[in-house]
């Protein structure tokens, strides 16, 4: 047996300790997810969820934290973010991810879903598969869905009750083309902006309007100041908690199957507590002065649409049956 000196013993113990910390930090990953909304938000409180689930069922080989309120910057940026690996988890709209995988625009075009549930029937199915395939090969892994409610135009001007009313409002979209098209069909002029800048916009007249469902047109206190809220109800996009593929790839498929667990448990509690939300943020934003008109008849607005689809066909014809597809759910 080799004998060491005191001295020599000292460094072969303290090698020895070093090179177990850098084991020990080469395996323990510090993941950092994206929040747009606050942590109070039904999505915030489920992206808490899943990071503690994380953390604790990992026993702490992957420690995850959420910035909440967009601190880590706008939504493309974040998209791309985490498709570089800069970041790990996220919860994203599928809406600004039409430019970067150009797929899931599907979901943007307006009235592709006939309800909710019908949303959740495709997303649930062999077309909600599609959709995370061609987002895993964009760099991030879609693991659950969650809800986002159906989005309706506000604005500081009028209701809107026919197409015809929207002509030359200025409204503020989310960062895709599709939405400008879907806007200028109506006759106004859309302005793609970043969320965090559109309380200011509407405040200043830099826009006139925007569109959003009732927990974040509340929660981004845009009520405050475009007091005019018509349901269109034009557009049901859902939202994925989506992990970086690199980071997903770097786990053991032990942690890969609880990160999985730990996302689709938070899907769950983000839906229950998306329908709660819901009504309580219309509540609140009538309680807050807002004047609700209620569109019974969507077919005016849904005409309105058709240019958007053709040209939309027309730019992306290998996308057309999985319209058809889409249209054709139950
Ligand atoms: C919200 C959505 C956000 C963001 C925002 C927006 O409904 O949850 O991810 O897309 O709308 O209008 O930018």
């Amino acid at each position: 047996m080799t004998r060491l000196t005191p001295l020599l013993r000292t460094t072969a113990l303290a090698a020895a300790a070093l090179s177990f910390v850098t084991i020990a930090t080469a395996e323990a990953k510090d993941w950092r997810g994206w929040n747009i909304h606050p942590p109070t938000y039904p999505n915030g409180i489920a992206l808490d969820q899943f990071a503690k689930d994380v953390t604790e069922k990992t026993d702490g080989r992957v420690t995850a934290t959420v910035y909440h309120n967009a601190v880590l910057g706008d939504q493309p940026d974040a998209i791309e973010q985490t498709r570089n690996g800069a970041l790990d988890f996220a919860n994203f709209s599928m809406g600004p991810m039409g430019p970067i995988v150009p797929e899931t625009n599907v979901m943007s075009l307006p009235f592709i879903f006939s309800s909710i549930d019908q949303m959740h029937t495709v997303m649930d199915g062999e077309v909600g598969q599609s959709f995370s395939d061609a987002l895993s090969e964009k760099g991030l892994v879609a693991l659950s869905w969650f809800d986002s409610g159906a989005r309706s135009m506000y604005n500081t001007k009028r209701p809107i009750e026919t197409p015809d009313d929207v002509k030359g409002l200025k409204v503020r979209v989310m960062n895709n083309d599709l939405y400008v098209n879907m806007i200028a069909a109506m006759g106004g002029n859309a302005t793609p902006m970043p969320y965090g800048e559109v309380y200011q916009s509407l405040k200043t007249g830099v826009v006139d309007g925007a569109e959003n469902n009732y927990p974040s047109y509340d929660s981004s206190n845009h009520y405050e100041v475009a007091k005019f809220y018509s349901t269109t109800e034009h557009l049901i996009i859902p939202e994925c908690l989506c992990i970086s593929k690199a980071s997903w790839d770097a786990l053991s498929p032990e942690d890969q199957e609880i990160v999985r667990q730990a996302a689709i448990d938070a899907a769950m509690k983000q839906r229950e507590l998306w329908a709660v939300d819901t009504q309580k943020a219309k509540d609140d934003v009538v309680a807050a002065g807002v004047k609700i008109n209620e569109i019974a008849d969507k077919k005016p607005f849904q005409d309105a649409m058709k240019p958007v689809y053709a040209d939309f066909i027309k730019a992306n014809p290998d996308l057309e049956p999985l319209i058809t597809k889409i249209q054709s759910t139950k």
